[in-house]
Formats: structure tokens, sequence, C-alpha cells
């Protein structure tokens, strides 16, 4: 399936092999496309790179999505070496981990500030970056979580944090659809990742997740990665604003 042959994209939020952010480069990469990587710190640029080499890319760019330079100069590089673009992944979240053990009204303002700004925010940030460099067709995608729209218990900020990054996609699809640019989220199935390791209440989310499931299993990043690879591509020509769900049909469940 060469979905993607010809079409260049960049993908941020690959911290390792397990990163959500990695399925989908895969498989836009299986799908034919060119990539290039952000990474945030340099202790991570030794696991991206590596990966990023197995799949044909040498554009391997620091992104910290709470500088504005630093996106500036990471879209600048991307100019330089590509001109134009067609799909950006944007697959990052951060609360401070305080703020993700205590309830939700001990919330500080700092904390509330920087999940805001690392999981909300910055896909604005790069929808502008974006935006004079995308190709007409061009798309964006971003990743959610159940817990935008339901209470899932220690989700807490997150799920504020989700419900701001949901309403940003609608906002997005309808002030960049007149360019051309399509503007969508996949709300993906809790999935082992570096994010989701230290939550203490993990393993049982996962194994209630995978009895009520309708599909009866945990979702993938290879999953999430063919729905990623179809939303990027012209196959969703006709597709924005929207939140499609990668979680085995979890969230029709109810008890
Ligand atoms: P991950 O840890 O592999 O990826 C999170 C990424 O965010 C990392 O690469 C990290 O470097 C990056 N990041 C954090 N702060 C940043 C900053 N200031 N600047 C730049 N990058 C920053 O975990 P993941 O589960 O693959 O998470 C990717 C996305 O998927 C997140 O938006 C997460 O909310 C979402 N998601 C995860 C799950 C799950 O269960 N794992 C489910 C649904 C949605
Ligand atoms: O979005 C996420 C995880 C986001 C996340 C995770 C951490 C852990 C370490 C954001 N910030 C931090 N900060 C840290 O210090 N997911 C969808 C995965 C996830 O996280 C949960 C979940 C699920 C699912 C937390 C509680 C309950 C369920």
């Amino acid at each position: 399936m060469n979905i993607l042959a010809g079409k260049k994209g960049l993908i941020l939020g690959v911290a390792n092999n397990k990163s959500i952010a990695w399925g989908i480069a895969q498989q836009c990469h299986d799908c034919g496309a060119e990539l290039a990587f952000t990474y945030l710190g340099e202790a991570l640029e030794k696991r991206v790179r590596p990966l990023a080499e197995s799949v044909g890319s040498e554009l391997v760019i620091p992104c910290n999505v709470q500088s504005d330079q630093e996106l500036d100069e990471a879209f600048l590089t991307l100019e330089k070496a590509w001109g134009k673009l067609d799909f950006v992944v944007h697959s990052v979240a951060y609360a401070p981990g305080d703020d993700l053990k205590n309830p939700i009204h001990m919330t500080s303002r700092e904390g509330f500030l920087t999940a805001m700004d690392i999981s909300a925010y910055s896909f604005i940030a790069v929808a502008a970056r974006a935006k004079r460099l995308l190709n007409p067709g061009g798309s964006l995608l971003t990743l959610s979580y159940l817990g935008a729209v339901n209470v899932v218990p220690n989700y807490r900020v997150m799920g504020v944090a989700k419900a701001a990054l949901e309403a940003s996609v609608r906002e997005l699809a309808a002030d960049l659809g007149p360019d051309g640019i399509r503007v969508n989220a996949i709300s993906a199935g809790p999935i082992k990742t570096l994010a989701a390791s230290g939550i203490s209440s993990f393993k049982q989310l996962l194994s209630a997740f995978e009895s009520r499931a309708p599909l009866r299993r945990l979702t993938t990043i290879e999953d999430v990665g063919k729905s990623g690879a179809y939303l990027v591509s012209p196959l969703a020509d006709g597709v924005s604003g929207e939140i499609h769900y990668v979680d085995c049909g979890f969230n029709i469940t109810a008890l």
C-alpha cells in the first residue's frame, strides 16, 4: 500500500520504540512516506536517531514544545531541508507527577499551566508554524484519550488538558480548512508506553480494558499507526475535525 508515496511528514513525540509516535511513523514509512523527527532533550536523541535511521530518515531535530524559539528553529530546519511538507503528527503530553497524583481540586496553578502548555497549547503552536509549509491537502494529527470526555480514575488534570486538545482540533479544523488543511485526533486505548509507566493503577486499567473492550484485547501502537497513516493520507481527504477512537471499541461500552 503506497498511499503516502511522495509525501513528507514530521513526527513529534518519539521517546523510544514503544512510543505511539513510533507506531505511527513505522506505518507511515511502510505506506511510502518520507519522515522527519523531533525529540526532547539530548538523552532521547540517542534513542530517536537510530529509530529514524531505520526508516531512512536523517532529519532528527531537537524541539521542546514549551519553547517558541525551539519550535521556530525546528520548522526553519525543516523548511531548509524540504521546503514543503504534507503532514505533522503531534504525539506529546505531560503533566507534573505531583499534579497527576493529587486529586484535581489540589492541582497547582503551575501544574495546570504546564499540563495545558505541553499537552494542548503545543498543538496550536505546531499548527501555527506548519500552516505556511503544508501543501494543499496537508493535515495535522494529534493523540487524545477517553479521559477528555469521561472521568477515568487518576487521569485528573490530563483529562482537562485532553478536553482542551480535542476542542483545539475542532477550532483548528474550522480555522485551517479553508486553506485545504485537515486536522484530526486519534483517541487511543491505553498502551504501556513511557508516559504510562509509573502510573500505579495502570496494570489494573489494562486488565479491565481487555475484558470489557468489544475486541477483547489491548490496543497496540500498530493499531494506532495504521489508522494514523490513513488519517494523514489522501484516503481521508474528506475527514477533518474528527476525534477517531482506536480503542478496540472500548468507548462504546457501559456497565
Ligand atoms: P511517550 O512517552 O512515548 O510519548 C510522549 C512524548 O511526549 C515523549 O516523546 C516525550 O519526549 C514528549 N514530550 C513531553 N514533554 C515534551 C516537551 N515539552 N516537548 C517536546 N516533547 C515532549 O508516550 P505515548 O503514550 O506514546 O504518548 C504519546 C501521546 O499519546 C500523548 O499525547 C498521550 O497523551 C497519548 N495517548 C497515550 C495513551 C497511552 O495509553 N499510552 C493513550 C491515549 C493517548
Ligand atoms: O496521556 C497519557 C499519559 C500522559 C502523562 C503521563 C505521565 C506520567 C509521568 C502525562 N504526564 C505524566 N507525567 C509524569 O510524571 N495517557 C493517555 C496514558 C495514561 O495515563 C494515565 C492513564 C492513561 C491511560 C494516568 C492515569 C490513568 C490512566
